[in-house]
């Protein structure tokens, strides 16, 4: 076979170049198969390619948000914070990506734009926005699950005089805010990182905020060497560690209730939390904080305690406080100094909830109240979660079906990784699997080792093909349904259930049952002969 056919007729087309593409590049080729990463950014990276935006940086400490599969790559990499910045962790995603040698199957600024199932050839056929037309045995969707942004339609926007930006896909210049008047819009955690820093910048700032969030203190600091070189004499341990934990990072599981222990002692716990700072902290306070309201109660009104001592104005204070959901029901943000910006005297708030939105206009943006007159307005307004990065590409299965049609109704998948009637084709970190609220690199290696090991299983058993059977879907979906309802989770209007998009089903997306729990599920499944799943011969391996 030539070169060219070999490029038109692949093993694998994997789709993205961030974390996920990468590691399955790695692996895959790994196994001999060929594959080919199509990647729609200039670089490698994924969301830390496109969330250049200031202040962005991970909320998960640097040591373990970092692959874990070459204990060389663990050793020879020295993290600078305790969080990294965005611009560290895209530089330690190019060097993965010249260490390992990755660039030469990547093919970048190519957005694949279809994938159809040929039931004939058993292959799908993927096509991009670059004319690429290729046939391969596997798809691995490594798509990520806040790649699709969202900018509301907010009538007038095009009328606006000067510059407008989503935090999701910043310019790679940056953008210099000196002398000017912003409006962010959005208090998730993009506005919240990016408002401290913009506000030290700009002359004005406009918060332009819906909902009111909880936000924790990172308390980010450097990483001494002393630090860094213990994790390393224990990285093995620490990793063990992550993947037997709830959220695949190192810690200790909480025992206790919250309401076991009296307000002094509990008061003192959540005290140590917020002065240790990170989300791990607060939310491994205690155990039943995400399915008991009265639990969960103690700790929002101790960040609330917080808030009204931190904001000076009790008026802005009182706007600022969340109320509207339970604690860590969304996912909780991590700040450095977000509460104190709005104690600067070049910083405004405006409650939407009082005065909305009505429309942009040539001078900023006009609430029922007033125009607030503006030269640059930043979207930190999120992205259509889990769901949105695989629809917005024309995906069908069998019988030329539209993904998008069978998950009218919302996310169908079997392990958050197969989806039936789509034979061969792999969600990385897809809905139904832990990904979102666990370490993504973690979850992100289990799904590709899973996947290689499938793969391998495959050719050494000559089968062609894997698909998830529906009864075995039901059944995952009902699951996951289940131990979602057993929590607060839907009591938030939050992108985990798909509530920030109009339209969008209202369905609980990630596996909430802990990222230990999940992958020896999947383990199981694979020891078990992928049960769940129907496998067919590979016609080419047969005997003539
Ligand atoms: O997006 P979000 P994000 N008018 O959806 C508001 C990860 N992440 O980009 O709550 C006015 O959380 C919306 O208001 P409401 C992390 O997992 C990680 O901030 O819908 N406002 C909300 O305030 C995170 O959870 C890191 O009422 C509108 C905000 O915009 C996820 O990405 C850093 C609006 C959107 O918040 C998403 O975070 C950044 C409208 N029409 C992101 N539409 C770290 O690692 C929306 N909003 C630290």
């Amino acid at each position: 076979m030539s070169a060219t056919d070999r490029a038109r007729h692949l093993d694998v087309v994997v789709v993205g170049a961030g974390f996920g593409g990468l590691y399955a590049l790695h692996r895959l080729r790994g196994l001999g198969l060929s594959v080919q990463v199509y990647e729609a950014g200039s670089g490698v990276g994924g969301t830390w390619y496109w969330n250049r935006y200031p202040g962005a940086r991970c909320d998960v400490e640097s040591l373990e948000y970092s692959y874990s599969f070459s204990p060389e790559l663990e050793q020879e990499w020295a993290w600078s914070e305790r969080y990294a910045p965005q611009p560290e962790i895209l530089g330690y995603i190019n060097h993965v990506a010249d260490r390992f040698d990755l660039r030469r199957d990547i093919q970048f600024d190519t957005r694949v734009t279809a994938a159809a199932f040929d039931e004939t050839a058993g292959r799908w056929r993927v096509t991009t926005d670059r004319g690429d037309d290729v046939s391969a045995r596997f798809c691995v969707m490594a798509t990520g699950c806040l790649s699709a942004v969202t900018t509301p339609d907010i009538e007038g926007l095009s009328s606006f005089r000067g510059n407008w930006y989503h935090t999701g896909q910043w310019p790679h210049g940056g953008v210099d805010f000196s002398g000017q008047r912003v409006g962010v819009v959005g208090t998730g955690s993009s506005g919240i990182q990016s408002i401290p820093v913009i506000a030290r910048q700009a002359s004005h700032l406009v918060v332009f905020q819906r909902t009111p969030n909880f936000s924790l203190p990172a308390r980010n600091e450097p990483l001494t060497p002393d630090t860094q070189a213990e994790v390393k004499a224990g990285y093995r341990a620490l990793r063990d560690k992550a993947r037997s934990s709830f959220s695949a990072i190192a810690v200790a599981a909480p025992t206790e209730l919250a309401l076991e222990v009296d307000p002094a002692e509990r008061r003192r716990r959540y005290e140590a939390a917020w002065a240790r700072g990170g989300l791990m902290s607060m939310t491994t306070t205690f155990r039943d904080l995400i399915v008991d309201k009265a639990a969960n109660d103690t700790a929002a009104e101790f960040i609330r305690s917080k808030i009204r001592e931190i904001v000076v104005d009790p008026d802005v204070a009182q706007a600022l406080t969340p109320t509207d959901h339970p604690f860590a029901t969304k996912r909780p943000c991590l700040d450095t100094g977000y509460f104190e910006t709005f104690n600067r005297d070049n910083v405004t708030l405006v409650d939407l909830r009082q005065t909305p939105i009505t429309e942009i206009v040539p001078a900023g943006i006009r609430t029922t109240e007033r125009v607030h007159e503006l030269d640059t307005i930043v979207f930190a307004t999120g992205f259509d979660a889990m769901t949105g990065p695989l629809l917005r590409i024309d995906i069908r299965g069998r019988g030329d079906r539209p993904l998008s049609d069978k998950w009218s109704a919302g996310p169908r998948t079997y392990l958050g990784i197969a989806t039936a009637g789509f034979p061969n084709l792999f969600i990385l970190t897809g809905p139904g699997s832990p990904s979102v609220l666990s370490n993504m690199v973690m979850a992100i290696e289990q799904h590709v080792d899973w996947i290689a090991d499938c793969l391998s299983y495959l050719g050494a058993n000559g089968l062609g093909t894997i698909e998830a059977t529906v009864e075995a879907e039901d059944a995952w979906v009902d699951h996951v349904n289940q131990l979602a309802s057993a929590t607060l989770f839907p009591r938030a209007n939050s992108w985990y259930m798909g509530a920030n998009v109009p339209g969008k089903p209202r369905v609980f997306l990630p596996y909430v049952g802990g990222f230990p729990q999940y992958r020896s599920t999947c383990d199981d499944v694979a020891a078990d002969g992928y049960r769940g799943f129907g496998l067919t011969a590979d016609p080419a391996a047969e005997p003539a």
